[in-house]
This record gives structure tokens, sequence and C-alpha cells, in this order.
């Protein structure tokens, strides 16, 4: 023990070094190395990442950070400060015309703020008459419905679980989250074909895949600790496919050769051994060819491919499936993937030979329209060999924001489970709401009719991450009152409303005391570990607040919601845990106890065990044709994607150095094809329209033509920057996440200067 701890030290020295080279551009704009804070991250000691939710290996000698982990640590201990002699410089009117960049480089935001119309500034305020003008307009409300509550997935789950619990109180499930715009599509679809809207592998499992199927996915730049996962499959002789639109950098290509892979341990090996380059939107089609290839296998040669005692023990419509597969013609496959039958066919006969298969994804199928039905096709899959609930096999959505999953365990949901309300009733004594609130769509629609009165964001960025972005910021403004949550100042902020709060809290990485005791939080990762997260560094302001004694702040100032003993229960965390150990018993009981081990404890996962808490008690196949997609002639797909220095609507800098990209973010990749088809060259300015079923006219300028290996008909360029040309009406069926990964355009050259 005491000698792993010793070369733990040693190699995180050398890892620090190799990642306070990479970060020191951010320095240079102003942002503290935090090496200190580098050192903590994801130790049992430390704090959890901010980046991304990928687990931690549960080995505590092997170091876990990366270069885009470090930056996103780094962006929060900036020395940088908006302070309220900043807010008493410029009007909110004027911070409306700077860059999302702009804002957030002003650094971290240092004292409470309350919107002054009649100066159209942030004036300061204290936090008590903060919390008493918001707990009074909380308050007022005839209908706890006029209230929505949204959340990002960066929140601790002691402070979503507070701020839940707050809004339930109240008596609304109008908890819109990130999530809607992100995993939702994985929760509906793994729920009803495996009973649990969460992935069923852990990270051990990638020791013992034989194949991984990266569908949708960028780990490279999102999640850059899965490369390690998937470089050490590679070396013991297990293959990885990759289905996506682009030959992304680590997984397939090599990286532009003055920029090399510096911060990837694949270094400039591409890690995967196939690649389907599947058109945008053709997953399903390509993953119903993969099954009628299996299907096909199995009736030339009975008992060979498909695991017929899984299948008829644990799951039900197999039949329907098969017949679905059957009706699929090559014809259709093919044009609606993009993919020639022999490359599909080559990978389902590697698929057949391998013993232990996961699937992984991410947005490039969540956010597509038929991202529900596209992921059962992927669960399909993986049941017609038994690939779930066994080691080294199943099925990993891998999720975003570093709590986004906890938050949902902690009932941060539009659409709760009976059994967590029935927690809160019985521990409470209360009667939470039961009917479905609004999600981030039904928010957006509720905002632009009028009917939202208080609009509370904790953390995010709504305007700048939801589709129309500008529609949105508008509708915004109609409400009463927005309070904000926030650690840097963005767009949503200046949606000030009638009136407005910005509260300014800790990030993950500060020392958090109440009272005078040292608090931890805790957070759950992709695979349903939970575990604590302790920040060291010294806050950025002493006025700072943290978010669970923000929101037990708002409440106890908010004469309805006297029931409850917010200030007890905030004043120590270990508090909160026991009320989210009496409310959740079978997941979190002893929960302050669990959290005392090293690498913290796994919920577990009911699929995992092949217990399926599906209606028809089985793992169900899901039958459905092949979506037609097709665009009138003339329309390309276009799918919004994250550069390498971004992290969602906060970007880093313009470059984009695994992509060959410098200096900005205005550019739109195409193939030479589409290009030359519309006698347009490289480097050529571009104006982009939209096409949505509403008919309203969207379109963004002035963006650079980038001539890219992408599929004809398909196009790709930046998230936040493209999200005008998304509509907010244009979501996956039953989802209703945004369909970010499928808006019909057409471009133009640009009309006049720039
Ligand atoms: N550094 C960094 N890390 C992050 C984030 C960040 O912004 N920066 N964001 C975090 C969050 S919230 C999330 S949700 C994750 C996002 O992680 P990703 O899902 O990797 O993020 P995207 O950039 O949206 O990339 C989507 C990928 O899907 C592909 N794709 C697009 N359309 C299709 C399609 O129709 N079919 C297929 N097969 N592929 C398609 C794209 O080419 C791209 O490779 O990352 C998390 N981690
Ligand atoms: N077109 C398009 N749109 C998309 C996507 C896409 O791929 N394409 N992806 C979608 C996805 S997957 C997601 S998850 C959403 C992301 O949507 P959000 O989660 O709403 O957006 P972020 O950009 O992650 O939020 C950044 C802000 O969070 C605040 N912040 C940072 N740390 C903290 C903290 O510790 N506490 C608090 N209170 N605030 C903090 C800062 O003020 C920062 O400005 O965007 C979605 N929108
Ligand atoms: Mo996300």
């Amino acid at each position: 023990m005491a000698e792993g701890r010793v070369r733990k030290k040693a190699e995180q020295a050398g890892g620090a070094e190799a990642l306070i080279a990479t970060t020191r551009r951010l320095a240079e704009d102003g942002g503290t190395l935090g090496a200190r804070a580098l050192l903590s991250i994801n130790q049992p000691d430390g704090f959890d990442c901010p980046g991304c939710a990928w687990p931690e290996p549960q080995d505590a000698s092997r170091l876990e950070f990366c270069e885009n982990g470090a930056k996103a640590v780094s962006f929060e201990a900036t020395n940088k400060r908006t302070t309220p002699a900043f807010f008493s410089e410029h009007t909110v009117s004027e911070l409306r015309e700077w860059s999302d960049r702009a804002l957030e480089a002003e650094g971290r935001l240092t004292h409470p703020v309350r919107y002054d119309a009649s100066v159209d500034r942030y004036v300061p305020v204290s936090w008590d008459d903060a919390f008493a003008a918001i707990g009074q307009q909380l308050d007022s409300l005839e209908d706890p419905n006029e209230a929505v509550f949204y959340t990002s997935g960066r929140t601790s789950n002691e402070a979503a679980f507070l701020y839940q619990l707050l809004g339930r109180t109240l008596g609304t499930n109008n908890f819109p989250d990130c999530s809607n715009m992100c995993h939702e599509s994985s929760g509906v679809g793994l729920t009803e074909s495996l009973g649990i809207g969460k992935g069923t592998v852990t990270l051990e499992d990638f020791d013992h895949a034989d194949l991984i199927l990266v569908v949708g996915q960028n780990p490279g730049t999102n999640h850059p600790r899965m490369l390690t996962e998937l470089q050490a499959a590679r070396a013991r002789g297990a293959s990885i496919v990759s289905m996506n639109p682009l030959r992304e950098a680590a997984l397939v290509a090599f990286a532009h050769p003055k920029n090399p892979l510096e911060m990837l341990p694949g270094g400039a090996t591409p890690i995967a051994s196939h690649h389907l380059q599947v058109q945008v939107g053709g997953d399903f089609a390509a993953l119903t060819g993969l099954a009628k290839v299996l299907l096909e296998r199995e009736a030339a040669s009975p008992g060979s491919v498909i695991d017929r005692a899984f299948v008829e023990k644990h799951t039900e419509g197999f039949a329907a499936y098969a017949d679905a597969l059957e009706a699929a013609t090559w014809e259709e496959i093919e044009r609606e993937s993009g993919l020639a039958q022999s490359e599909l066919a080559a990978v389902a006969d590697l698929y057949a030979r391998s013993e232990r298969v996961i699937a992984c994804w991410a947005m490039g199928l969540t956010q597509q329209p038929h991202a529900v039905a596209t992921i059962q096709q992927v669960v399909n899959l993986l049941l017609l060999r038994g690939n779930v609930g066994k080691p080294g096999a199943g099925a990993c959505p891998v999720r975003g924001h570093s709590n986004v999953q906890g938050d949902r365990t902690m009932g941060i949901d539009h659409d709760p489970k009976p059994a967590f309300l029935d927690g809160l009733a019985r521990h409470f004594d209360l009667e939470p709401p039961r009917a479905p609130g609004l999600d981030t769509v039904g928010t957006i629609e509720a905002l632009q009719a009028g009917r939202v009165r208080f609009f509370c964001a904790m953390g995010g960025n709504f305007v700048a991450a939801t589709p129309d972005t500008p529609l949105v910021a508008a509708a915004l403004q109609k409400s009463d009152l927005n309070v904000f949550v926030a650690t840097k100042l963005n767009r949503t902020h200046l949606a000030v409303g009638g009136e407005a709060f910005l509260l300014p809290c800790l990030g993950r990485t500060e020392l958090d005391l109440q009272g005078d005791a040292p608090q931890a939080v805790t957070v759950e990762d992709s695979m349903s570990m939970v575990h604590a997260s302790q920040g060291r560094n010294l806050p950025a302001s002493s006025a700072l607040r943290s978010e669970p004694a923000i929101v037990a702040g708002i409440a106890a100032a908010t004469p309805r919601l006297a029931a409850i003993d917010w200030k007890f229960l905030a004043g120590d965390y270990a508090r909160v845990r026991d009320a989210i150990a009496a409310v959740l018993p079978g997941l979190f009981h002893d929960f302050n106890e669990r959290i005392e081990a090293p690498g913290g404890f796994y919920l577990g996962n009911s699929a995992r065990d092949r217990l399926w808490s599906t209606a028809a008690g089985k793992a169900a196949f899901v039958a459905a044709p092949i979506p037609d997609q097709s665009l009138p002639e003339g329309q390309l797909r276009l799918m919004t994607l994250r550069s390498h220095d971004q992290f969602n609507t906060t970007v880093y800098s313009d470059d984009d150095r695994y992509r060959g990209i410098f200096g900005t973010r205005k550019v739109l990749f195409l193939s030479a094809t589409d290009l030359a088809a519309r006698g347009l060259g490289d480097g050529d300015l571009l104006d982009i329209r939209s096409h949505a079923a509403d008919g309203l006219e969207r379109q963004v300028e002035g963006f650079r033509a980038v001539v890219y290996d992408i599929p004809p008909g398909c196009v790709a360029g930046y998230f936040p920057e493209l999200n005008p040309l998304v509509a907010a009406g244009s979501f996956a069926h039953r989802s209703r996440t945004p369909t970010s990964k499928l808006v019909p355009v057409t471009i133009e050259r640009h009309q006049g200067s720039l």
C-alpha cells in the first residue's frame, strides 16, 4: 500500500508537468495553472474532475486525468474576476453584444448581484436581501407550476437533492435539465428495452471485452480517459469498431501532422480496427444491416450465431424483430446508412466471432430524430448474443457532464419515478406532485407562451445550449424573476426578465466550509459508481456560497416551505446524505459509511444481473422499420459538434487541433463532392439556412467552407455557434431531445461582406 502511494506521487508529478505544458496557453489568458488542483483530480481524497462522466479506475495507483480535464480545472481556477465593478461599467444591453467566450473570459463571479432595470445593470445585493426577494416571489406564485428549475449536470448529488426537494415541496415537477438535450434518449430507450435507464457495464468489463463498438462518440476529445481502456483492449487483441460519419482523431484518424496527439495515450496510432463511415442519421439502417447478416448466418448454420438459450429465457419480441430484419431490404439499408453490404457483413462476422461485446454511444445517436429507436437497435444487437449481463459485455451510454447521471438519481427529473416520490412523501411527510412537469423543450414552449413566472438555473447556459438561441433568449425575458446560480457570466444571465439575481457559487475544486467544517459532496459517474469529492482550492471570493447553501437560503426564505429545516440540512452535507438514504434506501443505505471506501460504491444495475424490470419482466427486442429520413433535393444533414477546445458552451479557444482548424469556429465541414456540386470551393464563405417544419427562417452567415472527409450529403460545424439553426420544435420521438445531429440545411455563397 505504502509503496503504491509513493509510486502514485511520482506519476502525479510527471503527469502534472505534461499538463502544465498543455495548459500554458490558458495561463496566458489569465488562467492559473492550478497545479495543486491538478494533483488532486480524481484522487481518493481529492475532487471529482469537472470534465466528463467517465469513471475513475479502482486501482488507486493509476493516476487518471487528461488534457481536457486539466482545461476544465484551470478554467475554474482562473485568477480573473467578474466583480461588481465590472457590472457597474457595462450595461446588460452592451454585454449582449459580447461573444460567449468574451463573457466567460472575464473570470469567476465574486458577489451576488441583482438586475436593476432603471440603469440596465447588475448591481450588488446582499445574500439575505437576495434570498428574501426570491423567497417572496416563490411564495406569491398562484400555481407552483409557474416556476421552473433548470439543472446542468455539474451539480453535486447533495445540491441536486435539496434543489428538487425545494421544487417538490413547492409543488412542481418542472425540472428541465441538460440531460433532456443529452442522454434522455438513452434513458427512455434502455428503460423500455432493459428495465433500467443506465449503462450496464463497469470499467472492469473493458478488460474482458473482445469487441467494443464506439457509435456516435468522439472520445479523443470528449472522454479522453476512455482511450486508456480502448488502447488496452486493442493491445490485448480486442477489436474496436467505430461508427461515425467522421474519422475522429485517436479513434481512427492520424492527427494533423503539425499537431501531434501530445496527450493521447494512443499517440498517433489509430485505436479502431474497423471504421464504418455511416451517414448522419444512418445508424438505424446500419444496425439493421448488421443484425440482418447475423440472422442470415444463423439460418445458414442454426445455433452458430444467436444465443438461443438467452433469447428464450430472458427476452421477448424476438419473432417480430426477426420479421422486421427480414423485411428490410439491402437496397434501403445501403441507401439509408450510406454503407455497403460488404462493409456491414465484415463487422457482423466480427461481432459473431466475439464472445463479449460492449456497445458505447453518445450524442451521435441520442440527438437524432429516431434516437430512441436507434439506441434500441443497439440493444437488440447486444441481446442477439446475450451480450447483456455477462462479464466483458453490455450497454454503455457514455454520459457527458460529470454528475448528470447522479442528478437524475437524485430526482432531477420532470417525470420522476413513483418510488422516488413515495420515498420523499414518507421521509418528509409531504405530498409531492405526481403529474409530469416541464422538460427542456416544454420549458421553451412555456417561456414563449408567457406561462413561466419564475425561472431558476442551477448552473449551465440555458440560452446558448438550447436550440433556437435568439428565440429562447427573448422568451426567457418574459419571466417575472430569473435566478441564476453560476460560476461565470454567460449569455443566459443576460436574459434578465422582469427581475434577475445572479448568485455566484463555489466550484467543484474549491474548499467548501459549512460552519468551520469542510464538506465533501458526492457524484455518480457514467457507470453508477458513487464517490465523494472534496475541493481544496481557496474559493475565488470570500463571498461565494456553495450550491447546497444557496438552495437552502432560498428555501428558508420562502414561508410556504417552512415545514423543512433547510439550514439544518445544508449545515452538514452528511445530513443531506442521511435524507437521501432514507428516501432511496435500496440504493443509498449507509450512504455516509459507504463513501468512506476508496473509490466509493457501486449502485448496481438490475439488467447487469439479468433482472428485467420491464413490463413483461424480460428484456425486450424492439422492432421497427428503417425510418425514411430522405431530405428534399439540395438539402444537407448538418451535425453540430464539440471542438477539442471547448466544454459545451464554454469555449477555451478558437482552435480544434485534431481536426486541423485554427483561429476560427465559424466553419462548415463538407465533402468535396457537395462543394463542387454547388460551384463552391474550399475556403469560400457560406450562409447556412435550416429548414424546419414550422417554416420559420433560420440562418447563420459567413461560415468558411472546409473540405473534409465526410459522407456526401452530410456537413458538420460547431455547437453552440450553430444552435440558431436548430429548431426547438424539432426533437427526437419520445425522448424530446433536440435533434442537434440532424438539421436539414442548405448552403449558399455568403452574400455581402463580413
Ligand atoms: N472536452 C470536452 N469534454 C466533454 C464535453 C465537451 O464539450 N468538451 N461535453 C460533455 C458532454 S455534456 C457530453 S454529452 C459529451 C459529448 O460527447 P460526444 O457525443 O463525443 O460529443 P459530440 O462532439 O457531440 O460528438 C458526437 C460524435 O458523434 C458523431 N456523429 C454525429 N452525428 C452522427 C450520426 O448520425 N451517427 C453517428 N454514428 N455518429 C454521429 C460526430 O461525428 C462526433 O464524433 O462529452 C462530455 N465531455
Ligand atoms: N447544437 C447543439 N446543442 C447542444 C448540444 C449539441 O451537441 N449540439 N449538446 C447538448 C448537451 S449534450 C448538453 S449536456 C447541453 C449543455 O448545457 P448546459 O449544461 O446548460 O451548458 P454548459 O455549457 O455545460 O454550462 C456552462 C456554464 O455552467 C456554469 N458552471 C460551470 N461550473 C459550475 C458549477 O460548478 N456550478 C454552477 N452553478 N455553475 C457552473 C458556468 O456559468 C458556465 O457558463 O447542451 C446541449 N446543446
Ligand atoms: Mo451532454
